[in-house]
């Protein structure tokens, strides 16, 4: 039989993408249900050709519902996804509330696919975009050639922080166009945005137009960010590598939406550039641009909106023989979140077949 699908969240930035996903891939659900916070009940949205009235988030909501995917705050999931779970649905959280519980898998399905049959609690977790925009490509490198460490900066676009961040870097640029002065002189791009856009609540602790904030998350021990940490932990758990060596610095660039990442990645033995693009260029969903002579190579621009993780710039670092250099692009919408999850929950519903 067809299982029975509720998006949560439906009308946020992913549940937007989500819907459009779930309405273009091979279509394996029977009913679907849109459902939201009471503020966005009975709005009408569109999935699967169908008008649907969003529901109310309630207990009720999830009786007949066989899986129900979460893309909601963290507050919202450690509540609501037990209650799904213990009405029988197979919950899948693209929240960090239990990607680190030892007994919820956290799948990428190209990586571990395996784990997502092992969920005691009825929940699997899907990871963070920033760790998602290389997984692909690093657990198939991985698979032949055994990372030990990674050192990774990001550049994360703003829809990482939802439709508010995609709202203030459109905001900022349209205060900041126009005027060929600013961003020459010390804090003259915070007195522009603090006299045309006033107190309007940024969700950047700094101006990300015309700028870059080496910051995203919250604040954790020894000044680390939460995204820095989420990292490190989530690589290591996909990958099943307990003891991997990551170091990550987090930093928001103006970009609405793909997040890229500079990976410096040491593997057991040594691995070449040719090594490497022959693994990639066989991985599932990975795709090699890497012709830097010509100009090619991935950037946000080029691959926003698309599926696959991709990887560019790779080089065997000069002094450092076991170590590539590479630059990774990726959705964070799409595979960074609402794509992970519906494979994730594509998997679920081939055990209904
Ligand atoms: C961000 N990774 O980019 C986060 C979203 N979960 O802000």
């Amino acid at each position: 039989r067809r299982p029975t699908l509720a998006l949560i969240g439906a009308t946020g930035a992913v549940g937007t993408v989500m819907r459009d996903i779930i309405s273009t891939r091979e279509d394996v659900y029977g009913e679907i249900k849109l459902v939201a916070s009471a503020r966005s009940a009975g709005k009408i949205l569109r999935v699967r050709g169908e008008d649907l009235v969003v529901q109310e988030l309630t207990p009720e909501v999830f009786d007949g519902v066989d899986i129900a995917i979460f893309d909601v705050p963290d507050e919202v999931s450690a509540v609501w996804v037990p209650v799904a779970a213990e009405r029988g649905a197979v919950a899948i959280d693209k929240s960090g509330t239990f990607r680190m519980n030892p007994e919820v898998p956290l799948v990428v399905p190209e990586v571990n696919p395996e784990a997502a049959r092992n969920r005691p609690l009825g929940v699997i977790s899907t990871p963070n975009c920033t760790t998602l925009s290389m997984m692909a490509a690093m657990g198939a490198l991985h698979e032949q050639y055994n990372l030990r460490e990674l050192v990774v900066a990001s550049y994360q676009a703003v829809s990482g922080a939802g439709v508010a961040g995609s709202a203030r870097l459109y905001d900022e640029v349209e205060a900041l166009a126009g005027d060929r002065t600013v961003g020459q002189t010390a804090g003259d791009v915070r007195k522009v945005l603090q006299n045309k856009l006033g107190e309007a609540e940024s969700p950047f602790p700094a101006p990300v137009a015309f700028n870059v904030v080496p910051w995203a998350g919250s604040l954790k021990d020894g000044g680390w960010a939460s995204e820095e940490i989420k990292l490190r932990n989530e690589s290591r758990k996909i990958l099943g590598i307990d003891d991997l060596k990551v170091s990550a610095t987090c930093v928001r660039v103006p970009v609405i939406t793909t997040h890229s990442l500079a990976v410096h990645a040491t593997f057991e033995r040594e691995i070449t550039v040719a090594d490497a693009h022959r693994i990639l260029e066989a991985a599932p969903s990975v795709v090699v641009m890497d012709d830097p002579a010509n100009g090619v190579f991935p950037t946000p621009a080029d691959v926003v909106g698309t599926d696959p993780t991709y990887v560019g710039r790779v080089r065997q670092a000069l002094d450092f023989p076991n170590t590539l250099d590479l630059f990774v692009c990726g959705d964070n919408l799409r595979k960074g979140a609402a794509l992970n999850a519906a494979e994730i929950a594509e998997l679920v519903a081939a055990e209904f077949a």
